[in-house]
């Protein structure tokens, strides 16, 4: 089999690449390892920053968020030293979040990319990518009968995330990895009950973080900072509960909305980079290319940047023969990724304290404290907060 074009992955930056390839006249295949039922259920992001919404707007590819999604706008710090508001709307740039989960948004793009004509292979799964230094790369995949088979292609995209074949074909001597894991983890809870905050709370605590996330109106994200070896089983509904009412003060600030916990996952918080984000004819894009933790809700809106910067960088060059784009892809998605790094790196420690009770958990949690105050008290710490907070990677002035 053949295509100008093979993009691994149906996430948020293989549909988009996807869509803008086909739109563009090239030749493109997706080939994904899910089924189609999975990757249209699988909830992960949420908050989609100003800048996501106007490239999908840009591209017509915007109606489902438009007619569900909801503006947000406000978060809420609730620590040791009271709480407060920050309406970024009215901060920074003026941005703000539109809410809409992940998987209504892959199923969105799978729409448009099925109706334009797009193809898409499901229970595919990549093997590996070869001959990535030569014009003509293939990619060995499983078929849905288990047998082996291959894609012939000029260039292949590799959006199939971190553990995907693009990323571990490439030659360990062409790439550097940069790697942190931040030591933190996370229980994430989906919860049928509507949300009980206006605002994303975040809970500062000694016990460990809280997070208070608005998905619809009759589901809410919530997260608990556990230790790494937790299992989400270990956690019942009620301990739950309990545990979030505790962090997220709510004797002092009012009760939540309970509800069935439908889903309970553990995230550990790490983050790493591959660079440079191209090996020859393989490109990488979204996950694959780079993974943030979730502190700052960043991963779907650096996957859709990228996403878009690589199918105009492929379009220039498959259909005009220009590769300038391709040249320059993986330094331009790098800025942008390592601004995304550095403030996701920046959130973890405002919101989560040190183990232990020595001097060194002492200093880090009174740094945190301070971190907090000063967003608390700083307009100018409050503007740059927004404007990182809302919009993705690298922000220049205008
Ligand atoms: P995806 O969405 O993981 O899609 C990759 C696809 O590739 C398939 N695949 C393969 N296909 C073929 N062959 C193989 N060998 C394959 N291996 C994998 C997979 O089945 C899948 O369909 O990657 P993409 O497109 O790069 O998009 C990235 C985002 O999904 C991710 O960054 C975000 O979900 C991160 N994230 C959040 N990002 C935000 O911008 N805002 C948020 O609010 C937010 N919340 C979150 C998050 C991630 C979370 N988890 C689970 C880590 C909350 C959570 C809990």
């Amino acid at each position: 089999d053949t295509a100008d074009v093979v993009i691994l992955g149906a996430g948020p930056a293989g549909l988009l690449l996807g869509n803008l390839l086909q739109r563009g006249g090239v030749d493109c295949v997706v080939l994904e390892r899910g089924s189609r039922e999975h990757i249209q259920t699988r909830a992960r992001a949420g908050f989609l920053a100003a800048h996501t919404v106007r490239i999908l707007r840009r591209h017509g590819l915007a109606d489902g968020l438009d007619r569900h999604g909801h503006d947000h706008s406000t978060c809420e710090f609730r620590s040791d030293d009271g709480r407060f508001r920050l309406d970024y709307s009215r901060l920074g740039r003026g941005e703000r979040h539109t809410v809409y989960p992940q998987q209504a948004l892959v199923t969105d793009l799978l729409a448009h990319y099925l109706d334009a004509g797009g193809r898409v292979r499901f229970t595919t799964e990549a093997l590996e990518v070869r001959d990535t230094d030569t014009d003509r790369p293939t990619v060995t995949v499983r078929t849905p009968d288990g047998r082996p088979a291959h894609w012939r292609a000029r260039y292949v995209a590799g959006c199939d995330g971190r553990h995907g074949a693009a990323r571990r074909s490439l030659p360990a001597d062409a790439v550097r990895r940069h790697h942190l894991d931040h030591g933190v983890s996370w229980l994430g809870l989906l919860a049928e009950a509507p949300p009980s905050l206006d605002a994303v709370g975040y809970g500062v605590h000694g016990r460990g973080f809280a997070g208070h996330m608005a998905r619809t109106s009759t589901v809410t994200r919530y997260y608990l900072q556990c230790p790494r070896d937790t299992r989400a089983d270990d956690w019942p509904d009620d301990r739950i509960w309990a545990e979030l009412a505790l962090r997220l003060r709510t004797d002092a600030y009012g009760p939540l909305h309970q509800g069935r916990i439908s889903h309970r996952g553990v995230v550990h918080l790490e983050s790493d980079v591959v660079e440079p984000l191209r090996h020859g004819t393989l490109f990488l894009a979204g996950d694959a290319a780079s993974l943030i933790s979730p502190s700052a809700a960043k991963g779907a809106n650096l996957a859709v940047l990228e996403a878009e910067l690589l199918a105009e960088a492929l379009l220039d060059d498959l259909a005009h023969g220009d590769p300038a784009g391709l040249d320059t892809y993986s330094a331009r998605c790098l800025d942008h990724i390592w601004r995304a790094q550095e403030f996701s790196h920046w959130m973890i420690g405002l919101l989560h304290g040190s183990p232990g009770t020595d001097g060194e958990a002492r200093f880090r949690d009174s740094l945190r404290r301070s971190r907090i105050s000063a967003l608390r008290d700083s307009r100018a710490q409050q503007d740059w907060f927004a404007e990182h907070y809302v919009g993705v990677g690298a922000v220049r002035a205008a």
